[in-house]
């Protein structure tokens, strides 16, 4: 009997002990508590989360990304934890998935502002020897005069026909001032600066030269550009710039060494279509350009490319033979198409001035030009000439290019190439 006293008593502490220890908290080591773990483990999540609600966006976005994966891993062992768990997550998580987006447009706008501000800074340093001249002419002249009579305007005017600009174009600006004279709008400096810039503007805006040039989506894929002008003014070298910008931008470029009258020309191509990654497809040396553009559009529709860009030979203006097989090439390029080029782009050489004019006129005379590219404006004081291509030809100009480099093309813009042509001589330090 006391045996069997003995042996209840020690039952009995003994379950005492064991309730005590359980009662303590001392056996959450249990593996059996894991989904109570990776419950708690959501819950600070959440409050962490409601916080940064507050904090920037773009670090509220990344510690809630930061976040999601260990909650996804403590959700998996307790379907009943992740139910209970949703609601508060989504309200932890709202504020930080919906204001990245937000903020989106606000990180856009800064670049496109970027954007423009650098191109007319690099505008401005390209037309620095442009403005040197003429610009920089027409300022001594009122720093002569403070009046503004008709004396002054037939100076502007003799500024502005020695600046390449033109007879006929520097005649028509004029005519316009003196008109904005007798109606008392020019009545100091300011103003006549003012006038000449609208003048400019007015010319360089009128053809379209603003729409958006070659960048337009062609009619139909693949675009053609057939790329013409004289020996020498750029016309590889802005093929290949041309094609490194459509590569860039997601196009698939065909280069077609339609300049087969010089074996240096195709590979000077070839250097390009490796450097910029499109391929170039070239005919037998003296090939007929008229078939080398041909087949580049065949291959071009089969391998389904955004665009070709051809090259021809540059093509003296006096060798009437020359113009006729350009003519071929536009014909040869139409057929393999079924519908008219997209661009015929005419590349001039800035520094040749005045004969530039004549030259878009003589290849207009010959084949639909569309548009203009109009390269070398750095380092020439001729830069006032495409104020004459523009107003006696009506063509627009859709790029320009203001150096050797492939980011020297620049998309022509009317009203960020007047700011940058007429800068004040403060604006300089900005350009250097
Ligand atoms: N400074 C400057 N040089 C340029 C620009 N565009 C082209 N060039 C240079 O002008 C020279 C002639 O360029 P090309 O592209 O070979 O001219 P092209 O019209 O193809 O010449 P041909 O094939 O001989 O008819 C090269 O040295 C180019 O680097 C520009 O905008 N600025
Ligand atoms: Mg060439």
């Amino acid at each position: 009997m006391a045996i069997a006293l003995a042996i209840l008593f020690a039952a009995v502490v003994a379950w005492l002990f064991l309730k005590g220890k359980s009662s303590s908290g001392e056996l959450p080591e249990s593996p059996a508590k894991k989904p109570g773990e990776g419950t708690s483990a959501v819950k600070p999540a959440a409050s962490e989360a409601r916080p940064k609600a507050d904090a920037k966006p773009a670090e509220a976005a990344k510690k809630a990304e930061a976040k999601k994966a260990p909650k996804a891993e403590a959700k998996k062992p307790s379907p009943a934890d992740e139910a209970a768990q949703e609601a508060p997550e989504e309200e932890a998580e709202a504020p930080a998935e919906e204001e990245p987006a937000a903020e989106a447009p606000a990180e856009a706008e800064p670049a496109a502002r970027e954007a423009s501000e650098e191109d007319v800074k690099a505008l401005k340093k390209g037309l620095a020897s442009t403005r040197g001249g003429f610009i920089a002419r027409l300022a001594k002249l009122f720093g002569k005069k403070k009046e503004i009579d008709p004396e002054l305007l037939d100076e502007i005017q003799e500024v502005l026909i020695t600046a390449d600009i033109g007879v006929k174009t520097s005649e028509r600006i004029l005519e316009r001032l003196k008109t904005r004279m007798d109606n008392d709008q020019l009545g100091d400096e300011d103003q006549v600066w003012e006038a000449l810039r609208e003048e400019a503007r007015g010319i360089l805006e009128a053809p379209g030269t603003t729409s958006g040039g070659v960048y337009r989506a062609p009619s139909e894929s693949p675009g053609v550009i057939l790329v013409v002008g004289v020996n020498g003014v750029g016309k590889t070298t802005t093929i290949g710039k041309l094609a490194s910008r459509f590569q860039e931008n997601g196009k698939k470029v065909i280069l077609a060494a339609g300049d087969t009258f010089r074996a240096a020309a195709v590979l000077q191509l070839e250097v390009w279509g490796r450097r910029v990654g499109c391929d170039v497809v070239k005919g037998k040396e003296r090939a007929d350009p008229a078939s080398v553009i041909f087949d580049a559009i065949k291959k071009a529709r089969e391998e389904d490319a955004d665009y070709v860009i051809a090259d021809t030979a540059g093509r003296l203006h006096t060798k009437t033979n020359l113009m006729e097989e350009l003519k071929k090439v536009v014909r040869s390029a139409e057929k393999a198409l079924e519908r008219p080029v997209d661009e015929i782009l005419l590349v001039l050489d800035s520094t040749t001035g005045q004969n530039a004019i004549q030259q878009a006129q003589l290849f207009k005379d010959a084949i639909e030009v569309s548009g203009i590219a109009l390269t070398k404006l750095d380092g020439t004081a001729k830069g006032g000439v495409i104020l004459g291509i523009v107003d006696e030809h009506g063509l627009p100009v859709h790029f320009v290019g203001i150096g050797e480099r492939v980011e020297d093309l620049r998309e022509f813009d009317a009203p960020s190439f007047v700011e940058a042509l007429f800068a004040k001589p403060d604006d300089e330090t900005l350009a250097a």
